[in-house]
């Protein structure tokens, strides 16, 4: 934390410009040792006289010669993302020039930054709680307008508002129960037993509730694995290709011609999916087949919907096999090769279409799209969406803790023991703000950002 950092908070290459962002102590004298606003010869900016929220146009040398002209913005500490001093020198796009940049802040002293950095750091200076920090991430990687929403609301702090008050329900709570004990010679009762069961049970429910939410937070965050399953050669793969309107996966008329899953992303009315091409299902000696079978049996448990493919010209009559683990309503049956069928012949039981000719893929665009929205749906009642499997475990921890007290409680259990729990409910639930968060769990947030964030 006492080393200047540095990254390019910009993709480096061909672009319009490039952001290097530096932050720590020592950020105004590194760039006073690159940085001149004249362009006739260096003259280092004075670091005393750079004013918080400015940006000074000038010249990054190297030696006597100029690298670029820039301009560099100005946050003074505590006033700025980190926290820390900040500067965001903004140069011509290109990794020639950053390059240079790069080098030359190396060799000032500053280092490079980790990933996440900038974001660990406005942590630990208190300029955001952790859920807000893991927000940050979330809301780079958003592909679709409910997945920025999401992240918005967590970095706004909402989530952390709520999860703040909970926190301090449960501090309330366990203060009554000591102050109680203090007390418990003169048999004063500060709490009644059966009005802190009847809050206990409410806040389970609270927490209950908020888990809940997470099948669908996960999923609007993620995408929807949508899995396109079937016997060889009924045209999953053309299937794939239509949707991604390119001829991503190969097709042939050998069955077996999909060895391993592809998975691309696609956006189709607003959700983000992840659909995933699959190798043909059958009994097979082949040892490389039989891999991708395998995981192909794998991605449909994965998946959160999927798409049954059967060959309209010969169906197979056991296809079902394939998905019967599958529950109804993540299942959709599309009968492929209509074109092509004997009569041409539509089946009430699934939507029949044509990879080829396109033929009911509206109709299959909007079955798709109508059990997403459902899978969606859990979070429209709740204002709060956890989207972050650590969240929703520390809650379902908390309210194992809870759920302690609220026996205790029943079993005529003291003070302590019944503080013990909330205590432990309270730190799990801190744990989601970054209260108790260990470095373990820190470095597993902070090395899934990418570098400049
Ligand atoms: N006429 C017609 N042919 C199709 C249609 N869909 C796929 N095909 C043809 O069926 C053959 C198999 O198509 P694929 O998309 O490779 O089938 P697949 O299910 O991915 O096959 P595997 O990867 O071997 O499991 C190819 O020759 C396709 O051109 C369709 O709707 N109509
Ligand atoms: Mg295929």
């Amino acid at each position: 934390m006492n080393t200047t950092i540095f990254a390019p908070a910009t993709l480096v290459g061909s672009s319009g410009i490039t952001v290097i962002r530096i932050s720590g102590d020592e950020t105004f004298c590194m760039l006073a040792k690159i940085f001149s606003k004249s362009a006739e010869r260096f003259e280092p900016v004075d670091p005393e006289k750079l004013s918080s929220h400015t940006a000074y146009h000038g010249y990054v040398f190297h030696d006597e010669s100029i690298v670029d002209e820039a301009v560099v913005t100005v946050f003074r500490s505590p006033n700025s993302y980190t926290g820390e001093d900040v500067a965001e020198i903004s140069t011509h796009g290109g990794s020639f020039i950053y390059r240079k940049i790069s080098n030359l802040l190396c060799s000032s002293g500053c280092i490079h930054a980790e990933p996440g950095e900038f974001t660990k750091r406005a942590y630990f200076n208190g300029k955001m709680d952790l859920a807000q920090a893991e927000a940050v991430a979330d809301l780079v990687k958003a592909k679709t307008d409910q997945a920025n929403d999401l992240a918005l609301r967590q970095l706004t702090g909402k989530f952390s508002g709520r999860i703040k008050s909970l926190r301090e329900e449960l501090i309330n709570y366990c203060s009554l129960l000591e102050l109680e004990l203090d007390f418990s010679e003169e048999g004063i009762d500060l709490v009644s037993k059966e009005d802190l069961l009847a809050k206990i049970d409410k806040l389970i429910e609270k927490f209950k509730d908020l888990t809940r939410t997470y099948e669908s937070g996960k999923i609007i965050l993620n995408g929807v694995n949508l899995a396109i399953i079937g016997k060889p050669n009924v045209g999953k793969s053309s299937i794939f290709n239509y949707f991604l309107r390119e001829s991503r996966a190969i097709v042939s008329e050998i069955p077996g011609t999909t060895r391993d899953y592809l998975q691309e992303p696609l956006i189709m009315d607003g959700i983000q999916y992840n659909l995933i091409d699959t190798a043909g299902i059958r009994i097979t000696e082949d040892v490389i087949e039989k891999e991708g079978v395998r995981r192909s049996k794998l991605k449909i448990e994965e998946s959160d919907l999927v798409l049954e493919v059967i060959d309209l010209t010969n169906p197979d009559p056991n296809a079902d096999n394939d998905v019967k683990e599958v529950s109804r309503e993540k299942v959709i049956k599309v009968y492929n090769k209509v074109d092509i069928a004997p009569g041409g012949k539509e089946r009430s039981d699934g939507i029949s279409i044509s990879a080829i000719t396109g033929v009911g893929m509206d109709k299959l665009h909007k079955a798709i799209n109508e059990k997403a929205k459902f899978l969606v749906m859990g979070s429209e009642s709740s204002d709060i969406i956890i989207a972050n499997e650590r969240h929703r475990d520390c809650l379902l921890k908390s309210c194992e803790y809870l759920t302690n007290a609220r026996n205790q409680i029943l079993t005529g259990g003291g003070n302590e023991l019944i503080s013990f729990e909330i205590r432990a409910a309270m730190d799990s639930i801190s744990e989601i703000i970054g209260k108790t968060a260990n470095v373990d769990i820190l470095n597993n947030i902070f090395t899934k950002f990418c570098i400049g964030k």
